[in-house]
């Protein structure tokens, strides 16, 4: 996938990733561009990993049941990217071919920060991986969002409600590494991922995160010089936004697939699914290009990297 600017009258898929350790934010500022991308015209899919596909949600709750203390670290890798692949051959992959924006709560980058500098499981192997479930399918753009405070601040931001998922209970030391990951991640692709502070308002970093997209929708370089859209959200929470399912309840429209509450699988409960819409299922739009299954080609497996200096 190649980095490609675009507007709202052109129909090429733009595939969008928000990074982040615990409690950044991805949720809300993913529902703030997916609402005026919407308010643009575009088809808008929001998805989480794992997740956002039947399947991907039954994984989900496998892997983040906190009962499932037994699971080696080899087995968490797998199950990570059996979802993947589904997600971006069932999804990602359709929704780019209509000409749709996929706005996708993680993807391949937390599998490095967590599999790879979290685990410590073998980077080489992680990377092939990646590259296999990702099936060609790349970002366009990644925000990586951080709030610049201690990871054990952010757990306690994501876990106060819910309490914590088996990925949450790894302890500071692990989520301290995964953030660093991140960073590194970010310094070693900085044309993809862009480093989004958000420990301020959310009008702030939602305005951070519109200029880091500018490039992609110049129409957003119009919006970015407006303060009151941006004034507008700290007032309110965006729509649809589910404050009340708890994870693993399903919660928005009901739809199937597509997602993006925090739902699902906390706790190990039912799988959340519901949330945005995937749109219609229409297959206009020019395919992107990509090879079959397992011949990736600008992979994020071939993009290199520092490590985190556990991670090799
Ligand atoms: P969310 O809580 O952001 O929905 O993500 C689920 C967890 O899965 C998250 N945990 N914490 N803490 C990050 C973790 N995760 C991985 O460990 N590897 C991956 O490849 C992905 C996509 C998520």
């Amino acid at each position: 996938m190649n980095q490609k600017h675009c507007d709202t009258n052109t129909s090429e898929g733009v595939f969008i990733t928000f990074e982040g350790g615990e409690g950044a934010g991805k949720t809300t500022h993913i529902r703030f561009l997916a609402e005026k991308l919407r308010a643009r015209g575009r088809e808008v899919v929001c998805l989480r990993e794992p997740g956002g596909t039947d399947i991907g949600e039954k994984l989900r709750a496998i892997v983040l049941d906190p009962a499932n203390k037994v699971m080696a670290d080899e087995t968490e890798l797998l199950v990570y990217e059996a979802a993947r692949a589904q997600i971006v051959a069932e999804v990602i992959r359709p929704a780019l071919a209509r000409g749709a924006v996929v706005l996708c709560d993680r993807f391949a980058d937390s599998t490095i920060a967590y599999q790879v500098c979290g685990r410590g499981l073998p980077r080489a192997f992680v990377e092939q991986a990646n590259a296999f479930a990702c099936q060609g399918i790349t970002p366009d753009r990644t925000i990586l969002l951080v709030t610049g405070g201690s990871a054990r601040k952010g757990l306690a931001r994501a876990t106060h409600r819910l309490g914590a998922d088996r990925l949450e209970q790894a302890g500071e030391e692990f989520h301290t590494r995964v953030n660093e990951a991140f960073l590194e991640l970010a310094e070693a692709h900085p044309e993809r991922i862009r480093v989004v502070r958000s420990a301020e308002q959310k009008a702030k970093t939602a305005e951070r995160v519109f200029r880091e997209l500018a490039d992609l929708f110049p129409w957003m370089n119009d919006v970015v010089d407006d303060p009151a859209f941006f004034q507008q959200l700290n007032r309110r929470r965006p729509s649809g936004h589910s404050n009340s399912g708890r994870k693993g309840q399903p919660s928005g429209k009901g739809a199937q697939k597509a997602h993006h509450t925090k739902g699902g699988a906390k706790g190990g409960g039912t799988p959340g699914k519901a949330a945005q819409g995937n749109g219609s299922q229409g297959t206009h739009g020019g395919a992107r290009g990509n090879d079959a299954h397992g011949a990736p080609k600008n992979t994020r497996g071939s993009e290199g990297g520092r490590s985190c200096g556990r991670c090799l």
